[in-house]
């Protein structure tokens, strides 16, 4: 056996607590800090800089992430239906190239796309450990009971962590599958992404796999719409942010006073998102004793999304130790996995 996280290991000490545990299911969870007071830490920072910033994770609340979940199916977001679609076309493939017996997962949420793996796998008879990693308890859990009922022989250990940060997290395994799908990399700056893979390639041993999904650079009218939706829901989940600030920091943002702008950074070959200011105002932050002024027409930039090339992904998994294997993508080219073995 490679694998065994419900055998004898101790549980976590001080702010980490194990939530769950039973034959099939274990869940620990990792906080490093009160939620708001790294908050407050990044709000400051980001709207006392010259060009105001918000990190794009404080998105994701309840709402917030209700809204992405609503993203995912607009006509014109294309990038889930395209990945859910690939994914379901080469998952064998996959499976019978990395034969893993653990599935790792980051950014898990729903679990959604996991499913084509595990359906995969049980036509392949491979019994699995799955790890999803997430920053919502409350998604993990629902998702990971939703698998067990689904899945009979499926053991689950789930860690409620920040893959960004705790990747050090990761419980130790052989023949591991780590799974990053969504383009959820290209939200990472350039730094971020080589800071990640390098320290992924850290946790794994020589011989694990790792499947990325990535968006690639398209017409950029394809890609404008996708942020740019008719029905204004990426409009919402944008503005979303501020919400958040208005409820966890005390904040009076007036969110009918900011605009949802998104457009494609040719020179970056990234989609950027930002909240512009629809007049002069000064907006109050209780929680920070603070009041940050706005001059008409100033944005706050919330989000990166990059476009990749395949020169680029296969070169950043290189230099991190990666040796890619198979390239997937579907016959549009608008989205690809890159599968690579930990060298
Ligand atoms: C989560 N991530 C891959 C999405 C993206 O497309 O970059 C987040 C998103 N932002 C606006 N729409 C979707």
């Amino acid at each position: 056996m490679s694998y065994e996280p419900f055998a004898g290991s101790a549980a976590p000490q001080g702010r980490e607590r194990l939530a769950e545990s039973s034959d099939r299911l274990r869940i620990d969870v990792h906080r490093r800090t009160a939620g708001s007071t790294e908050l407050a830490e990044d709000v400051r920072r980001g709207l006392l800089a010259p060009q105001k910033t918000l990190p794009p994770k404080y998105f994701y609340d309840d709402r917030g992430s209700e809204l992405f979940d609503a993203i995912c199916d607009l006509p014109e977001y294309y990038l889930t239906r395209t990945g859910q679609a690939l994914l379901d076309r080469v998952a064998a493939q996959i499976v019978r190239a990395a034969r893993p017996s653990v599935l790792v997962e980051f950014g898990s949420g729903t679990s959604r796309k996991t499913r084509t793996l595990l359906n995969a796998l049980a036509r392949a008879r491979r019994d699995v450990c799955y790890v999803p990693m997430d920053v919502s308890e409350g998604m993990l859990r629902r998702a990971a009971l939703a698998l067990l009922r689904e899945y009979p022989s499926l053991r689950i250990h789930g860690i409620v962590a920040d893959y960004e940060r705790d990747l050090h997290r990761l419980p130790p395994g052989r023949q591991r599958l780590v799974l990053f799908l969504g383009s959820t990399i290209g939200n990472l700056t350039r730094t971020a992404t080589a800071e990640f893979l390098r320290a992924l390639r850290r946790q794994l041993g020589s011989g694990d796999y790792f499947l990325l999904g990535v968006d690639l650079v398209k017409p950029v009218e394809i890609l404008e719409a996708a942020y740019n939706d008719r029905a204004g829901i990426t409009a919402e989940f944008n503005r979303n942010i501020l919400r958040v600030i208005n409820r966890d920091l005390d904040a009076a943002f007036d969110l009918d006073e900011f605009e949802h702008v998104a457009f494609f950074n040719r020179e970056q070959s990234q989609i950027e998102m930002h909240l512009r200011a629809r007049s002069a105002q000064r907006v109050a932050i209780g929680g920070l004793d603070l009041t940050v002024p706005f001059a008409a027409g100033e944005t706050i930039h919330t989000e990166i999304s990059r476009k990749f090339t395949r020169d680029e992904v296969e070169t950043a998994l290189r230099v991190a130790g990666f040796q890619p294997v198979d390239w997937h993508t579907p016959p549009n080219n608008f989205f690809a996995l890159a599968l690579s073995r930990a060298t």
